[in-house]
């Protein structure tokens, strides 16, 4: 047994990409010509909520059209059979990693199949689209729903269970992400200063991997799998 006892494991949209889901800044990275800074803003809401609703609407529908892949369903094996504390912190706002079973999972940026009420600020499971203003199903009120998303400028949530779980962490480990965007970004440096082990697989290098102990390159469904093997195996 390595004397790794708690591992933080952070994922991006890399490793929903082999699911079909496109990624931020790969070359599928547009939406309908708009950069996600530029719709995925409150401003952007307040000044076109028609356009953002639609941008969140049809990633929501995109979800019923795509599976957990073989990098969804390592972490899922690792979180049912690892006896330390584990941590999936998610960037992602897809419902894949629940659906590959994982259960220690925390959604930073939010979720797609969530909805925001306004009026009662109650956040309550939601699919289907909510350009048309469908009533906040917590207190019935019109058109008060908005997409249970973590915008630019806005606070991800959970972050001191987060900073928690990276001050105790032996292990860090960053999936699919390109290490553009903060504080997710930071979680490296955070680890690595409390001492832990930290290690990257990633298609490309990341804006961060200067900060990683080692880093393996290639697509998540070869790499993920095959670190959880050596990991349960040790
Ligand atoms: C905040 C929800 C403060 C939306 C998202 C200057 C310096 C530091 C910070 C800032 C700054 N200027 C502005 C900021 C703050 C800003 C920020 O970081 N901006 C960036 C652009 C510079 N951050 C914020 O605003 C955050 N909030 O700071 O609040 C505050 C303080 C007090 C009080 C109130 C507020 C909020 C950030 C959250 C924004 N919301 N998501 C949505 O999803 O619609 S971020 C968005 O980017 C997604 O969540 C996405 O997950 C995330 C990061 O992108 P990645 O996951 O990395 O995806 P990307 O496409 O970029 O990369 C994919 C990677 O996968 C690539 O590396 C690729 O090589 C790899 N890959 C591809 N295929 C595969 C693969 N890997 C493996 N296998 C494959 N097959």
């Amino acid at each position: 047994m390595t004397d790794i006892r708690n591992i933080v494991i952070l994922t991006g949209a890399g490793i929903s990409a082999e699911s079909g889901l496109a990624t931020f800044r790969g070359p599928d990275g547009l939406w309908e010509g708009h950069r996600v800074e530029d719709v995925a803003t409150p401003q952007a809401f307040a000044r076109n909520p028609a356009l953002v609703q639609r941008f969140y609407d049809a990633r929501r529908a995109a979800l019923d059209g795509v599976v957990p892949n073989l990098a969804h369903h390592a972490l899922a094996r690792l979180d049912a059979a690892w006896p330390g504390d584990l941590l999936i912190v998610t960037q992602n706002v897809d419902d894949l990693h629940e659906r590959a079973g994982a259960g220690r999972l925390l959604h930073m940026h939010g979720e797609l199949k969530s909805a925001w009420c306004r009026a009662c600020d109650a956040r309550t499971p939601f699919s289907g689209p909510m350009a048309g203003g469908p009533p906040c199903p917590a207190c019935g009120a019109a058109a008060s729903l908005r997409p249970d998303i973590v915008w630019f400028g806005e606070m991800p949530y959970q972050m001191e269970r987060i900073e928690r779980a990276l001050a105790r962490a032996d292990l860090f480990v960053s999936i699919g992400t390109a290490g553009a965007v903060y504080p997710a970004a930071g979680f490296v440096q955070t680890a690595r200063y409390h001492g832990a082990d930290t290690l990257e697989l990633n298609l490309d290098p990341s804006a961060g991997s200067i900060y990683f102990h080692e880093s393996r390159i290639g697509p998540a469904t070869a790499l993920v799998p095959a670190w959880v093997d050596g990991l349960l195996a040790a």
